[in-house]
């Protein structure tokens, strides 16, 4: 990537690179014979893309006529009874709003909604946090957790000097794409040792030693996507020290915080251990997993700066990245998260139906074991018990799954992710059939 290039045709030629890599493949091209029923057409050239990896499950679900489908695909909390939740405390934030006659619909300022923005970098950093206390925290809210990584990526793309980012392989499918999209030049550490199913650590340590001084890591603060592993808190300490020996840039992507352990404060304690050092980061938050607000499209962007000054400043450049992109935010989502965390007894209401659903994906993992065990399926299936968050990550190939999907019509990523949310008591032994099948009959 020549430094003499700009934005733009940084952001082309990585398009195009992303676009021919063997990964998307069958590949969104750029040429295609017109066959006649085309002819007449200006986008007649246009080629079929393939559905995303993970929300084209669902799009596959939904086309399966079977009574017996199950959708383990995208990370979405359903009850027991296999429905979707809006939570008790989400109800009563949107009737409090329904009620204010005073509301009305004007546009938010670009940034958002300031007491959003307020409590969301509460939320993340802890209520004491000396960074915002000195006001070195600017705050953006954004289009959910994507929205919000994406905006902070193109602010980085236009203003930070390194534009490598490294990611954990593996990841959450649309990182690379939304850090190639953003102007950056996406690489990978080492994470995940599929010999033992859990964190690579000196894999990890080595790629980030190795790294190029400055270059920003995208860090899952915790909840790992797909591989529900995450590093123990002396593994972040030592993690912490590596990256600022190395000028090394944290961007904490905080899609879980409350969903791996129940507790909002504990999952948020990588973030923590780096903001208390007093070096800089970048924080994207979402609300879709913790507060149900999926559509809703809540999320929040925080970079922490050295100064009150500095942090000024990332804001005004931060206004300048939203304003063309999507000029402000919607302001429903937002005001009922602002009206869940300013009022105590909400506040509290919420940590209790977080905690039921955090509560309910583990004792998810124990009946899917506990299935598992039962039916003497060969393997080690203790991962399902250690992993962390709404996945597991099986282990199941590629074949594996397609086999349940057809045999079983259990539908979830390729990569052999399940969403463990998405599970009840009523479904497991199907879950549990399946898998036996397919470790006992595909190789
Ligand atoms: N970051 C990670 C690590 C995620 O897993 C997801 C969502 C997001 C960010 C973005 O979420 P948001 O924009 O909705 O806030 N991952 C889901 C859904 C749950 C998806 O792929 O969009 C998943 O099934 O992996």
């Amino acid at each position: 990537m020549s430094s003499s290039s700009s934005p733009s045709d940084r952001r082309l030629s990585a398009l195009a690179r992303h676009l021919s890599s063997p990964a998307e493949s069958p590949v969104a091209g750029v040429s295609a014979s017109i066959t006649s029923s085309d002819v007449g057409s200006v986008f007649s050239h246009v080629v079929r893309a393939p559905e995303d990896p993970i929300l084209g499950v669902t799009v596959a679900y939904n086309k399966d006529p079977s009574p017996v489908k199950l959708n383990l695909g995208v990370g979405a909390y359903r009850t027991e009874e296999g429905k979707p939740l809006v939570l008790n405390v989400v109800r009563k934030a949107e009737q409090q709003l329904v009620n204010d006659r005073s509301r009305v619909k004007e546009y938010l300022p670009i940034v958002g909604l300031a007491e959003f923005n307020k409590l969301s970098a509460k939320l993340i950093f802890g209520a004491d946090s000396p960074a915002i206390q000195s006001n070195r925290v600017t705050t953006v809210q954004c289009l959910s957790g994507t929205g919000s990584l994406r905006v902070g990526g193109e602010f980085l793309a236009r203003h930070y000097h390194q534009q490598i980012i490294y990611i954990p392989l593996p990841t959450w499918g649309n990182h690379p794409k939304v850090f190639t999209l953003a102007g950056l030049s996406v690489k990978t550490y080492r994470y995940y040792d599929p010999a033992t199913r859990g964190l690579d650590f000196k894999g990890l340590m080595e790629d980030l030693g190795s790294a190029p001084s400055g270059a920003v890591v995208l860090l899952h603060a915790c909840a790992h996507n797909p591989t529900g592993v995450d590093p123990s808190l002396q593994q972040w300490e030592q993690i912490r020290q590596l990256m600022r020996s190395k000028k090394l840039l944290p961007f904490f992507d905080s899609a879980y915080q409350g969903f791996a352990s129940g507790s909002l404060d504990k999952d948020a304690q990588s973030v923590r251990i780096f903001v208390a050092d007093g070096g800089e980061c970048l924080v994207a938050q979402s609300y879709a997993k913790n507060m149900g607000l999926y559509g809703e499209r809540v999320g929040a962007l925080s970079i922490v700066c050295k100064t009150a000054d500095v942090a000024g400043k990332v804001e005004s450049q931060l206004k300048l990245v939203i304003r063309p992109m999507y000029s402000n935010p919607p302001i429903h989502g937002a005001s009922i998260v602002a009206a869940i965390l300013r009022d105590r007894n909400l506040y509290n209401e919420w940590t209790i139906e977080l905690k039921a659903m955090a509560d309910r994906i583990i004792s998810m993992r124990h009946q899917l074991s506990d299935a598992l065990r039962a039916r003497g399926t060969p393997g080690d299936w203790s991962h399902i018990i250690k992993q962390i968050g709404m996945f597991t990550f099986t282990g199941l190939n590629a074949k594996q799954v397609a086999f349940m999907t057809k045999e079983y019509h259990i539908y979830m990523t390729a990569d052999g992710r399940i969403s463990m949310a998405g599970l009840s008591s009523r479904t497991v032994p199907h879950l549990a059939d399946a898998i036996h099948a397919a470790v006992t009959r595909v190789v």
